[in-house]
């Protein structure tokens, strides 16, 4: 039997997940970008609509943003504005894939303006957390090549080496440099960082400040990624998540709907490598709500993530250690498969109910009133958008 709820309500305390600035804005695909009544004209207002999930789940303390997406005149405006909503600036993302000059590379383009450019825009992006007090820069490059023959690999290694130490070098006092993979696109042929290992290599290279951040969207089909989640964190390298989830390739839906199980394993090794509370994993969404409602959506997701957290932890690890000694198969998969399948809803809305929280996040969001008066107020302007 799985361990009883009342065991882990302490430790569910200390989850704190992460909101994408852009998951508010309106995303699409190369098809069409839907747009959305209500939807955030600028930066204030996608604070505004990640800080009504924190008030009704108590779980999502801080927004990420995205540079230059979420670049504003007043930094610390933007930070008073997120404080007064009770939540606080996450990890800058930086964006080398939107400017014209990038087309074939940027921290490893071969001219070296291009290559400056790049490595200004992360110098600019540390700036940005100097004034926001974010901790965490995160640096995804959309470098590669399309066609074997077409560049050389290996002088691309170099040149991203030395331009991820130039940025290395400018960090101070807290903060960290957190390096994400993914496996192609836009690049198919090859990508200059496609895994966890390339990732690794180069974090490893730059020291202790530099980590490795796993978006769950950026393998191939049927990796074992909770494997790589307990390999980093074995080796003290595991910065960050962006958690989404995946039918096909980087599908950024919302996390745990694609395969809950998944996001179970990699919860049970999560708390197994001491991963869970630990201020040096990030627990952050990485997702695009491109036909269903945003601020919803971001609710489903984090609650998502609470409920298998909650599943993770009544994991009878005394039994399942036996049973694993024992060489007894079917038995410690037996241990490991009751704690996924215990229902902690019931629980979890009571945990809510006893810290003032609605029982019912979802429901309650929808009584609130907030989606008609965004959609009442906030008329005229451009809408955010992913890639705007
Ligand atoms: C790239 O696919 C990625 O996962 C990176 O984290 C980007 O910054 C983000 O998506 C933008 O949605
Ligand atoms: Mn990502």
């Amino acid at each position: 039997m799985a361990a009883p709820f009342t065991a882990i309500t302490n430790l569910l305390e200390h989850q704190r997940i992460e909101l994408p600035s852009w998951a508010f804005g309106n995303s699409g695909t190369r098809f069409r970008v839907f747009t959305t009544p209500g939807t955030p004209r600028d930066p204030f207002e996608k604070i505004a609509d990640a800080a009504q999930v924190h008030r009704l789940t108590a779980l999502a303390p801080s927004v990420a943003l995205h540079i230059p997406w979420d670049r504003v005149e007043d930094w610390s405006a933007l930070r008073r504005h997120a404080e007064e909503l009770g939540v606080s600036l996450g990890t800058i993302n930086s964006n080398t894939f939107q400017d014209a000059d990038y087309k074939f590379g940027a921290l490893t383009h071969e001219d070296d303006r291009i290559r400056r450019k790049a490595i200004d825009h992360h110098l600019e992006c540390i700036d940005i957390m100097d004034a926001t007090g974010s901790r965490d820069l995160k640096i995804w490059l959309a470098e590669g090549s399309n066609y074997p023959g077409q560049n050389d690999m290996r002088a691309r290694q170099d040149r991203l080496h030395d331009s991820l130490r130039q940025i290395y070098d400018r960090l101070t006092g807290p903060q960290r440099l957190v390096l994400e993979y993914k496996l192609f696109e836009p690049a198919f042929y090859h990508t200059d960082v496609p895994d966890w290992g390339t990732s690794y290599v180069h974090v490893s290279a730059l020291g202790e400040r530099a980590m490795v951040c796993l978006d769950t969207g950026h393998h191939a089909p049927g990796t074992n990624i909770e494997f790589i989640v307990m390999q980093l964190l074995r080796l003290g390298k595991l910065g960050a998540f962006d958690f989404n989830s995946r039918f096909y390739a980087d599908d950024d839906l919302i996390v745990g709907a694609a395969d809950p199980f998944q996001l179970f394993r990699i919860l049970v090794e999560v708390i197994r490598g001491g991963g869970l509370g630990n201020p040096d994993v990030v627990f952050m969404l990485d997702q695009c709500h491109n036909i269903e409602a945003k601020i919803p959506g971001q609710i489903r997701s984090v609650l998502n993530v609470q409920e298998m957290t909650a599943r993770a932890l009544l994991l009878d690890r005394d039994a399942l250690t036996a049973a694993q000694h024992a060489n007894d198969v079917l038995g410690a998969h037996a241990v490991f498969m009751d704690a996924f399948s215990t229902d902690v809803r019931p629980a979890l809305a009571g945990w809510r109910e006893e810290r003032g929280l609605p029982a019912d996040p979802m429901a309650a969001y929808a009584a609130s009133g907030y989606q008609e008066r965004i959609e009442a107020e906030r008329v005229g302007g451009a809408q955010a958008s992913w890639g705007a």
